[in-house]
């Protein structure tokens, strides 16, 4: 089975998705994701400059020899753009192969580990009190694992509490906007935040934390040793992700389960996180990793080490991205558990998908491939609208990690 054609579909149905869709000569297609949340055209132009005449003609089964080809063969290897476009080639063969065979992806992969795939959903407030309300909520919903996040008292804007973006002045995204961030208050804060959440559901929910980047490894040591009372499932994030050896004075200082890697896009920017045992869980996504074949050889080098997957399942990647993880999850043995924030209804629409949610389990259902698709005639009437992520500065003006 050749490939005959692969286009690049840029969409903006609550948020930008770009999604690549690969064409066979069996009239089989294939899709995959290639959003880059902030800088989607830089990935988009990266596939149809460069990719999509590399992909025609070329054996649509041969999915490892292409991963290695845009890998190995882009001379300038790694970086979030590259791994990005090659994560969207390797999901769309996956599908290709799944569907032409006519089993899910996850048969593929070695048939199912479990069967569902425990996954997270968020809760946060302006106070402790809100979050806690939503925790409820989350709960009532069906979950059994909920990060949680709360404002501080004093600060304009805290990541991790959603706000009306129509209280921003102008169009919000259309230039990076700024948060404020006190690093002390928050240190108070968060223990507070858990040991209400405690009191007030109990010690059997999975409870988790995103430090998003924010700490000095020895604030974040503090902080694991703090929250220790608490029990959390996870502290992610807690000093920023690309300086593997600040790991060390954290896990040298508590028992608090560490998390990192949505940024992570290649096994060498996590080998000694893992080696070294680190962390507990590895959080790449299929998305920016290279793919499910990015994916396994990160989780199949994890496993060894007892450190499980616990993918970046955010709602600004599509729900391409989220099969892919299931398929994933589903099979591979070393899986802990599986973010899942809700997509806006517009996104399901455009992206009409097989996987189920019930009991606080994900399942990737039993469709052909990844069981998922992209409905290009709807996908034409939401437009694409350029937009960044936020930034962060100290009350001091300073600039500091989001
Ligand atoms: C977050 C994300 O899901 C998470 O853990 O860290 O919300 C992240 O900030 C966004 O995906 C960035 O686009
Ligand atoms: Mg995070």
């Amino acid at each position: 089975m050749k490939v005959v054609d692969a286009r690049v579909i840029v969409t903006g149905p609550g948020a930008n998705f770009v999604t690549l869709k690969v064409e066979t000569d069996e009239g089989i297609h294939g899709v995959g994701d290639a959003t880059l949340v902030g800088r989607e055209l830089a990935v988009a132009t990266y596939l149809s400059e460069y990719v999509v005449p590399m992909l025609t003609g070329r054996d649509a089964f041969a999915i490892e020899d292409t991963w290695q080809l845009l890998g190995r063969g882009s001379y300038w290897r790694r970086g979030p753009v590259q791994t990005t476009a090659q994560s969207a080639v390797d999901m769309a063969l996956w599908d290709i192969k799944g569907k032409a065979l006519g089993v899910p992806v996850y048969e593929l992969l070695g048939g199912r580990s479990r069967k569902g795939l425990m996954c997270y959903s968020h809760a946060h407030g302006d106070t402790i009190e809100d979050a806690v309300e939503m925790l409820h909520t989350k709960l009532e919903a069906g979950y059994r694992a909920v990060r949680l996040q709360c404002g501080i008292p004093g600060l304009r804007t805290v990541y991790g509490v959603e706000r009306d973006l129509s209280e921003q002045p102008g169009t919000p995204h259309e230039r990076p906007y700024s948060e404020s961030w006190d690093t002390e208050a928050y240190l108070r804060i968060a223990p507070m935040l858990f040991e209400a959440a405690r009191e007030a559901v109990g010690g059997e929910v999975h409870l988790l934390h995103d430090v998003h980047h924010r700490l000095t490894p020895i604030e974040a040591a503090r902080l694991g040793r703090d929250l220790e009372p608490y029990r959390l499932f996870w502290m992610e994030d807690a000093v920023q992700a690309d300086i593997q050896t600040a790991f060390r004075t954290v896990r040298q200082h508590t028992t608090t389960p560490l998390a990192v890697g949505e940024v992570i896009n290649h096994l060498s920017e996590c080998e000694v996180l893992i080696r070294e045992q680190l962390i507990d869980y590895i959080r790449v996504a299929a998305v920016h990793c290279g793919g499910i074949t990015g994916l396994r050889k990160i989780a199949a080098f994890a496993e060894p080490y007892q450190v499980r997957t616990g993918c970046h399942g955010a709602a600004d990647m599509s729900p391409i991205t989220l099969a892919a993880a299931l398929h994933f999850g589903i099979s591979a043995h070393n899986v802990g558990i599986q973010e899942r924030a809700l997509h806006t209804p517009q996104t399901d629409e455009v992206f009409p998908h097989a996987y189920t949610f019930s009991d606080g389990l994900l399942d990737p259902g039993e469709a052909p491939g990844l069981g998922v698709d992209i409905d290009e005639a709807l996908a034409a009437g939401y437009e694409y609208r350029r937009s960044y992520l936020p930034v962060a500065r100290l009350r001091d003006g300073t600039m500091t990690n989001w």
